[in-house]
């Protein structure tokens, strides 16, 4: 089977599950005292009372990626910190389904946790759409420098108002394009049918560079530069090593257009369920988790990085981004106006 039929049969499978149980979060609680949650002959001391908890995290990306590792530590601070009564169960390998999809069951309620690319979750909050936006960052201490600033403090925040609690951001790294074809510069891309992750700005991003963008999600991008159904795709480092994209698409060009985080977010439907309590210790262990992630990320950028190298890549350096930000600055000029606070914001975290 392969691993697309594999994930929307595990999909199907845990919907169906989900369906017989009757609900998402299960209250190991109630239904392992019988309804009550109450200790046998005698009155509940308030430590038994606690409801037990389970919930999914979906991501996209195989077990041992570096958003999964952050994922699974996220997980374990959470289960520590409550002595095992809530349990998170992390989903890697799109099982539950491709990032879209699993953002829409977020929304609702049925899944209770997601790892994504803001990117994808642009098309929600448009808030997120400003990490798309190329070269805002000049790298990754001026990224981080925002992300971890009261300003991208209040981004995250602002995720509630598309019913979604954000947790923490995670790192990701830069995006760079590869290709089946040549792509020794920004000539190149033009005419190129390129794969991006689906929201309005990277459609006028590829616009702007002469290309033509080809929204589609992420599972499917390996078989469609495999057929030639698109030329090329872009990704950072890790994805583009675990993808196996390079094997199929083997031209790389080090552009560094963007620089978009991910993000850990839970469902605001099961977080307005939780106590109080119990929202600090999920809101705190997650924040706790970035370090960790971004530690294993640069561990993992760099095996993949000298993976790719070693692998025959045709790769070019870009020694000079002048040309290219010069290139798409008809882009961030389309939206200076709607991202203006934030792009302020990004802009004095540089000094
Ligand atoms: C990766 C990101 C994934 C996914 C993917 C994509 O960098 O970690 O969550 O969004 O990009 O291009 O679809």
């Amino acid at each position: 089977m392969n691993k697309k039929l594999l994930a929307g049969t595990t999909a199907a499978m845990l919907l169906a599950g989900m369906l017989l149980a009757g609900c998402g979060a299960k209250d190991a609680g109630t239904n392992a005292a019988g309804g009550s949650g109450q200790a046998a002959g005698g009155a509940a001391k308030p430590e038994e009372k606690k409801q037990a908890l389970t919930f999914r995290l979906a991501d996209t990306h195989p077990p041992d990626y570096p958003t999964v590792l952050g994922d699974k530590k996220f997980a374990e601070l959470v289960s520590q910190k409550t002595n095992g009564r809530i349990k998170i169960d992390v989903y890697p390998s799109s099982q539950l389904g491709e990032e879209k999809a699993v953002v829409e069951q977020v929304q609702l309620g049925a899944i209770e946790f997601t790892r994504v690319s803001t990117g994808v979750v642009a098309d929600f909050s448009k808030a997120m759409g400003v990490f798309s936006l190329p070269y805002i960052f000049d790298n990754e201490a001026h990224e981080w420098k925002f992300l971890n600033s009261a300003d991208g403090t209040k981004l995250l925040d602002s995720l509630s108002a598309s019913k979604f609690i954000g947790l923490a951001y995670y790192d990701s790294g830069a995006r760079n394009f590869y290709s089946r074809k040549p792509l020794k510069s920004i000539a190149d891309l033009k005419g190129q049918k390129i794969r991006v992750i689906q929201n309005k700005i990277n459609i006028d991003l590829m616009e702007a560079l002469g290309a033509s963008a080809t929204p589609m999600p992420y599972g499917d991008v390996f078989s469609s530069l495999q057929t030639g159904v698109i030329d090329a795709a872009e990704n950072n480092w890790p994805s583009y090593d675990t993808s196996n994209h390079y094997t199929v698409a083997k031209n790389l060009i080090l552009d560094g257009h963007q620089r978009v985080p991910e993000v850990l977010m839970m469902s605001k439907v099961a977080f307005d369920k939780l106590s109080d309590e119990d929202k600090k210790i999920i809101k705190q262990a997650a924040l706790d988790s970035v370090q960790y992630q971004r530690d294993e990320w640069k561990k993992f950028e760099k095996k993949s990085e000298e993976k790719i190298r070693a692998a025959g890549v045709t790769i070019t350096e870009v020694t000079d981004a002048k040309p290219w930000q010069d290139k798409v600055k008809s882009v961030i000029d389309k939206y200076r106006a709607d991202y203006k606070d934030v792009l302020d914001a990004i802009d004095k975290a540089r000094k």
